[in-house]
């Protein structure tokens, strides 16, 4: 039995669910399918810092509670190389801008239970597995849902299935070009329940490796260690990470250790897919485009893709133009390119690269050195990692 909609959403992550809402908003009938379970969705551990647009959306579409009271807002963060920290003052250096550290999960949990309270649903544990007729004016999603295979017939199909998703495969090859780097490291990251090392997020560049010391909330910290790409968590007793990140980070401040709740490893790659549109068919964040985590930006990259689209599905269902959808790839890649480039910049300049000669070191240190302590470098550092201004439409 066939479904009809205006929208078909595959994932509900940051990307399709931020989607829904706007939207919901805007009276434009949606579906999300999403093939893992709410419970699963809700306790994935990844993003924690939001840029100033992403919190303003948020705000905009009235998820703002708990963010309001549980949102930590951050006005700078530390660089930290050859034993001492600098502080970059972002809100200084971008006219009052600030970035709020503030879980994904809960980022998910707000948004799942908003579409829920207001009678919208989410069809989880709704695996799609098909994309037919993208050039047509009426796509089909298949999808199996209860041990049933069914079908969503739409006018559009958003592609927020993330990078292991089935809409960005369902395009020919030849019609995407692929842009990737993989990096000859990784990331261990863990939660543990320790209060942060510092009210303020640290970068750190150590001979030994990178390690970034933030934090989920004032009892809860989220630490990161630079390992091997192919690295094996097993290898990784909590002991030997607590020691890890003590060397990286050296003997001050000292450093709260407690109950590790979380840990895994994560492979560090830049990955584009252009276009982002395809006939019927819209691409948005991860399924689209992933960027290393040191600069911050999937998660809202991912919300600027669908703050663009939704704009330009509301153009089409209110004024019949295509205007908008035409110019959605260009403008979100814009955007995108910017994201890989700064996060591609802070990766290369915190990490340390096992080719690296002695030279190519003291280049690092010397480019730390640089943007620390110049107003142009730390203003350029700020007005990126805060979010760019969105494009004009
Ligand atoms: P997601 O991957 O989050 O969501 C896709 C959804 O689609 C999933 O729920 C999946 O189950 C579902 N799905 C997949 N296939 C499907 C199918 N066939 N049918 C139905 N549903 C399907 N970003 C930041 O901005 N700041 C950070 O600090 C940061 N830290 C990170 C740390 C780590 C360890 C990792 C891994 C990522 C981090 N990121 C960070 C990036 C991360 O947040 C992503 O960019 C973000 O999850 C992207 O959101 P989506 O595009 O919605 O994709
Ligand atoms: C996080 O809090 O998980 C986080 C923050 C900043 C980053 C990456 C991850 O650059």
């Amino acid at each position: 039995m066939t479904m009809r909609t205006q929208v078909g959403i595959v994932g509900a992550g940051p990307a399709g669910l931020l989607l829904a809402h706007l939207l919901d908003r805007a009276g434009i009938d949606c579906v999300v399918l999403e093939a893992r379970s709410r419970a699963y969705c809700e306790e994935r551990q990844r993003a924690g810092l939001l840029e100033q647009g992403t919190v303003d959306l948020l705000n905009e579409l009235g998820v703002r509670d708990r963010l309001a009271h549980e949102g930590l807002v951050h006005r700078g963060l530390a660089l930290r190389f050859e034993g001492v920290s600098h502080r970059i003052p972002l809100s200084d250096l971008t006219g009052g801008k600030s970035v709020v550290i503030y879980g994904q999960t809960e980022v998910v949990k707000d948004l799942i239970a908003a579409r829920l309270e207001q009678g919208h649903d989410i069809r989880f544990e709704a695996e799609a597995f098909a994309l037919e007729g993208l050039d047509t004016s009426s796509p089909v999603i298949s999808f199996r849902e209860g041990g049933r295979e069914r079908t969503l017939t739409c006018d559009f199909v958003a592609g927020c299935d993330g990078f292991h998703g089935i809409c960005r495969p369902a395009i020919r090859a030849s019609a995407l070009s692929i842009y990737e780097r993989d990096y000859p490291f990784g990331w261990i990251g863990i939660l543990s329940e320790s209060p942060p090392v510092s009210d303020e997020l640290i970068y750190v560049n150590h001979e030994r490796g990178f390690a970034l010391f933030t934090m989920r909330t004032p009892h809860v910290s989220r630490l990161y260690l630079q390992c091997e790409s192919d690295e094996h968590i097993a290898n990784w007793p909590d002991d030997r990470i607590w020691e890890e990140l003590r060397v990286r980070l050296g003997k001050e401040p000292a450093l709260p250790q407690g109950a590790v709740t979380q840990k895994n490893v994560t492979p560090m790659r830049s990955f584009v897919a252009a276009p982002m549109r395809h006939g019927a068919l819209f691409l948005a964040g991860d399924a689209a485009h992933i960027v290393p985590p040191t600069g911050a930006k999937g998660l809202n990259l991912a919300a600027a893709d669908v703050r663009m689209l939704s704009r330009a599905l509301i153009a089409f269902y209110t004024e019949r133009s295509p205007r908008l959808l035409d110019r959605y790839s260009d403008v979100c890649l814009k955007r995108v390119w910017k994201a890989q480039r700064f996060s591609w910049w802070m990766t290369s300049m915190l990490h340390r690269f096992p080719h690296h000669t002695p030279f190519e070191r003291r280049m690092q240190l010397a480019e730390l050195d640089y943007i620390t302590g110049s107003h142009a470098g730390m203003t350029t550092l700020a007005e990126n990692y805060v979010g760019l201004p969105f494009e004009d439409l």
